[in-house]
């Protein structure tokens, strides 16, 4: 053990917890629930490990109910959840699964009986199958198949949702599925990528517009994912490969929907998918700024991928967690700064969290040494970022249970909650007593068990 000394934070800071759709509801052929892009991906040959799939995932479509209950034991003040577009709209436009709609009632009314916020965020990559049939989001007219969903999402439960976020991670799931073939739908392609940039964006501030006109008092956010990109050595190759990642990454999406206009490199590049007044329509005054981040990335030039650049390694002395991402809390409190300051948006941190290799234990307890060190770590940064006037408001670990991690499926658990997959039985890991602590009291104590490893 170490002492550290206890830090506390405000009365009002806000602690939850993150999930998305398709990561844990399962239920993927039932009550009308229509296909997703990331349905076509699992069937496809090594793109997920083990051949893993969301059918069943955490089976939450069932058994919302206890999850809900154990969020209520671990005293959070907030879930974030995701919609998922295909279950509501089975091909995306046109006729409503009334099933669908009626899930998120249930889950909506469920969680404001356990004393929890909902914060429902309409968009975490699992697009309909039949509009990537359309082009998905290369197509112009997505803005308005979105601006549809978020309507009929709006009207059915904006009475009860007052915290809205558009997109999750719009860098992630633009780069990853349109220029690197690391998520759906695969595509490699420079203009097929800039499309997506411009046509999310344009989404993003209809959603926005639709919001405003259709939920009184409705608090409207988007989850960034911002993490400092590094260029793996200092070669002026991979610095201009680092330079245009960070642009693609961080910077493609907060800069038009908050200050009005791209990034100088991406300008140039999206400049023919750009009309008069787009600008406009992307940038929507909204209420708080969502930062989703886990450490720093590295970025080495590769004139074999679509854009020059490619993901690099971390220098061998920076820590990692199990699963090999760098652990770099003072990126962490550099970057909650930094966005504050960019953006002047009230911040929440609405994903951090670590992923290993959980197992029970002999006793059958999941005991996450290791990820309770990290939260440590990275919420006393975000408490440093705070004193350097930062203005950072919440909180939510990702995530509140082990549950399908995309291309690595079920290997990589970044849940404080353990789920057996075999059973769906959940165990609360240590990590998720610790966070339980943290969320009741508002205050990180001093002791801490050394980083594992
Ligand atoms: O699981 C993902 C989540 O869907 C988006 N942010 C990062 C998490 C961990 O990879």
């Amino acid at each position: 053990m170490s002492e550290r000394p206890a830090i506390e934070f405000p009365s009002d800071f806000l602690w939850g917890v993150s999930t998305s759709s398709y990561q844990i509801e399962g239920a993927a052929r039932e009550d009308g629930r229509g296909p997703s892009i990331w349905d076509t991906r699992c069937l496809m040959k090594d793109r997920v490990a083990n051949g893993d799939t969301g059918d069943v995932a955490c089976d939450h479509y069932h058994r919302y109910a206890g999850d809900i209950g154990l969020m209520k034991e671990l005293g959070v003040g907030a879930y974030r959840f995701s919609v998922a577009w295909p279950r509501v709209l089975p091909a995306g436009k046109g006729a409503v699964n009334e099933a669908g709609l009626a899930f998120y009632d249930r889950l909506v009314d469920g969680v404001l009986e356990a004393g929890i916020e909902p914060w429902l965020c309409l968009y975490h990559w699992d697009l309909p199958q039949a509009l990537d049939d359309l082009g998905g989001w290369t197509a112009r007219d997505s803005a308005g198949w979105f601006a549809d969903y978020t309507a009929l999402v709006a009207r059915r439960l904006g009475d009860r949702v007052k915290r809205w976020a558009t997109f999750n991670e719009f860098g992630v799931f633009t780069m990853f599925g349109y220029a690197i073939d690391w998520a759906a739908p695969g595509i490699t392609d420079r203009t097929a990528h800039l499309q997506a940039i411009h046509h999310v964006n344009l989404a993003h501030g209809d959603a926005v517009a639709v919001l405003r006109a259709t939920v009184k008092d409705a608090s409207i956010g988007a989850v960034h994912n911002v993490q400092p990109v590094v260029p793996e050595s200092d070669t002026a190759e991979n610095r201009r490969a680092a330079a245009l990642l960070d642009e693609h990454w961080n910077l493609a999406f907060p800069d038009p929907q908050l200050r009005g206009h791209y990034p100088p490199l991406t300008a140039e590049a999206i400049a023919p998918h750009v009309r008069a007044g787009d600008m406009a329509r992307i940038c929507q005054p909204i209420d708080w700024f969502g930062l989703n981040h886990y450490g720093p990335i590295f970025a080495r030039a590769d004139p074999k991928m679509t854009w020059g650049y490619a993901w690099g390694s971390a220098p061998p002395e920076m820590p990692s967690t199990d699963i090999g991402w760098s652990i770099h809390p003072d990126a962490f409190r550099d970057t909650l700064v930094t966005v504050s300051h960019r953006y002047g948006l009230p911040v929440f941190v609405t994903e951090n969290g670590c992923g290993g290799n959980d197992a029970p234990g002999p006793d059958g307890t999941v005991d996450d040494t290791g990820r309770i060190a990290f939260l440590d770590t990275y919420i006393r940064s975000m408490r440093e970022a705070m004193d350097l006037g930062a203005d950072v408001r919440g909180y939510f670990v990702w995530s509140l249970l082990d549950n399908f991690e995309w291309g690595s499926g079920y290997g990589n658990r970044f849940g404080i909650v353990y789920v057996d997959f075999a059973t769906q039985r959940r165990i609360p890991k240590t990590s998720a007593r610790w966070f339980e602590a943290v969320a009741r009291t508002g205050r990180v104590s001093g002791e801490v068990r050394r980083l594992s490893g």
